[in-house]
């Protein structure tokens, strides 16, 4: 990478040897698996693949939320996917999901196995699957979906725009910066608007909408991402600071967010889930 200011892009883009940065080993220009490596199958029908960042905390808590409303079906197996030795690059994760990023599951409950990919089409798969989550009257129905829609465009913006430059790129590049910054902020008024009027995203019930926007713009407010919420002044948004302390309380999001995480806390390091009583006995200050 040049950091030259006066950069001029070649006629034909060629890669660097490495992009330099956190990711900067692992991204590639083309998709595809780079080794054979088959995927591991758990007892359960949900096999989930997964990592606990935001998106990989989507599943994971949308998971843990059925089965304490009483979704028996909804019990899973989570392996873990270390995205930073390449892990989603193996053959059998890319079977599960061409894109090659987690989160992935894998529905074995029918004949053939389902693979579903992309944490919104995880997320309507699961709430659909369970009637749950998800309001059954239309016009709430389209709200959650709107938000959930929302989510899925936004967010880019937020952890591959603001936090790629502001907490993971090589050079800090003012312009960049200052462009995702501005974005973030915007979208953190876009859902401090929406929730001054409304408990929750979708209205007045708790519903995958939620669950999507949570890890991401909840944990930026709780101070949790990329180290930057005095740099935002997130404390200006209360109304999603009152919705993500909410939702932060909920037993089943302490579990989701613990489900394939491997840092921080020992304690709070779940490495992989198979049953419930693994949040009891397999945690890493239990293993260590
Ligand atoms: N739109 C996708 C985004 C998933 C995504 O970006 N996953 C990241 C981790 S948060 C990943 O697997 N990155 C690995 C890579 O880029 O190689 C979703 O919501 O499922």
């Amino acid at each position: 990478m040049s950091d030259d200011p006066a950069y001029v892009p070649p006629r034909v883009w060629q890669p660097p040897q490495g992009t330099g940065g956190r990711f900067g080993k692992i991204n590639r220009p083309v998709a595809g698996p780079t080794h054979e490596h088959e995927l591991p199958v758990g007892r359960h029908p949900l096999q989930l693949y997964s990592l606990a960042t935001p998106n990989g905390q989507k599943a994971t808590i949308m998971l843990e939320e059925l089965l304490a409303l009483g979704h028996a079906g909804a019990e899973y197996d989570a392996w873990l996917i270390r995205i930073d030795e390449g892990q989603q690059f193996g053959s059998g994760f890319v079977d599960a999901n061409p894109n090659s990023k987690i989160p992935a599951l894998v529905d074995r409950s029918g004949t053939t196995p389902l693979r579903v990919f992309e944490s919104g089409a995880i997320l309507l798969h699961l709430a659909e699957k369970f009637g749950a989550l998800l309001p059954r009257d239309l016009p709430g129905r389209t709200e959650a979906l709107n938000w959930l829609f929302w989510q899925m465009g936004s967010a880019p913006y937020l952890g591959g725009g603001f936090g790629h430059f502001y907490a993971y790129a090589p050079a800090k590049i003012e312009y960049a910066i200052d462009r995702f910054a501005m974005e973030a902020k915007r979208q953190l008024d876009v859902l401090d608007r929406r929730l001054a009027e409304r408990p929750f995203l979708a209205g007045d019930e708790y519903s995958i909408a939620d669950i999507a926007v949570w890890p991401w713009y909840g944990g930026l407010v709780l101070g949790r991402l990329y180290d930057a919420a005095e740099f935002l002044a997130v404390a200006d948004y209360r109304h999603v600071r009152r919705w993500a302390g909410e939702i932060d309380a909920r037993s089943a999001v302490t579990r989701g967010r613990m489900v394939n995480c491997v840092n921080g806390d020992k304690a709070g390091q779940l490495h992989e889930r198979h049953e419930a009583g693994d949040f009891d006995t397999g945690t890493q200050d239990k293993l260590s």
